[in-house]
């Protein structure tokens, strides 16, 4: 279990957004978002790249915390 912070969601359809942009990354499931902590949690099948993460995050709308 990895988990990541990220800012700028606000509601539950930010906590969607992330969460569809997460899945769309391959070897990741198990997705949870934490709104009020801004963190989201998944499992990865091998480490995923930090710049992944980081542009499926940003293609959503949101950053990287
Ligand atoms: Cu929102």
């Amino acid at each position: 279990m990895r988990t990541i912070k990220i800012k700028g969601m606000q509601c539950s359809h930010c906590v969607k957004a992330v969460e569809g942009a997460l899945g769309e990354i391959e070897g990741v499931s198990d997705i949870r978002v934490d709104l009020k902590k801004g963190e989201a949690s998944f499992e990865e099948v091998r480490p995923v790249p930090l710049s992944i993460l980081a542009r499926q995050i940003e293609k959503a709308g949101y950053e990287l915390g």
